[in-house]
C-alpha cells in the first residue's frame, strides 16, 4: 500500500495535470516506441507514425486507466483486474515493457513539470506506477 504522503503527492499532481493526462501519456508512448523499439511489436496493427491519431487514442485509454488508478489508490489490484486479465492473457505483454513505459512517463512528466518534479515527487510517482504495473502483471493475486 502506498503511504499517505505518496498518495497525496500523486493526487496533487493528477489535479494539476487535469485534462492533459492523455497528452502526456501519448508523448510517453511515442517516446517508448522510439527509445525501446521492441515495444512496437505489440502495436503492429496500429499506425505508429509521429502524430498518429491511433496512438493518441490509445494514449487516452492508458491515461484514463491511470486516472482510474489514482481514484482507487487504496485498492489497485481490484480496480485494474480487468486490465490485468487483458494484458496477461489476451495481449500477453511481457511485463518488462511496463517498466519501459513507466520510465518514459516519468521522463515526460519531468520535462513538462520541471518545477514540481522534486526527488520526493519522483519517488512517490515511481511507487504509484510500480503498484500499477504490478497490478497489471500476471500472477498478482
Ligand atoms: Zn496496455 C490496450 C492500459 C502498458 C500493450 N492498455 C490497453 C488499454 C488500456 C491499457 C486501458 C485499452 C483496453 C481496452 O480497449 O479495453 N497498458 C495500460 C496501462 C499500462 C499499459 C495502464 C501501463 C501503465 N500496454 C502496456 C504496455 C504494452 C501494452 C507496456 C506493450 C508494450 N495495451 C497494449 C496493447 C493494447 C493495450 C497491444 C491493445 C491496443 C489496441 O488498440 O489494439
Amino acid at each position: 500500500v502506498l503511504e499517505a504522503a505518496d498518495r497525496a503527492a500523486v493526487r496533487a499532481l493528477w489535479l494539476k495535470l487535469g485534462s492533459n493526462v492523455g497528452i502526456y501519456t501519448t508523448e510517453a508512448l511515442e517516446r517508448t516506441f522510439l527509445a525501446f523499439p521492441s515495444t512496437k511489436t505489440y502495436f503492429l496493427h496500429l499506425d505508429l507514425s509521429p502524430g498518429s491519431a491511433q496512438v493518441r487514442a490509445h494514449g487516452q485509454k492508458v491515461a484514463d486507466a491511470l486516472t482510474l488508478a489514482v481514484d482507487h489508490l487504496e485498492d489497485l489490484p481490484s480496480a485494474l483486474s480487468a486490465l490485468r486479465e487483458l494484458h496477461a492473457h489476451k495481449l500477453r505483454v511481457d511485463p518488462v515493457n511496463f517498466q519501459l513505459l513507466v520510465h518514459c512517463l516519468l521522463v515526460t512528466l519531468a520535462r513538462h513539470y520541471p518545477g514540481d518534479f522534486s526527488p520526493s515527487l519522483q519517488a512517490s510517482l515511481n511507487k504509484f506506477l510500480s503498484h500499477v504495473i504490478s497490478a497489471l502483471a500476471p500472477n498478482c493475486h
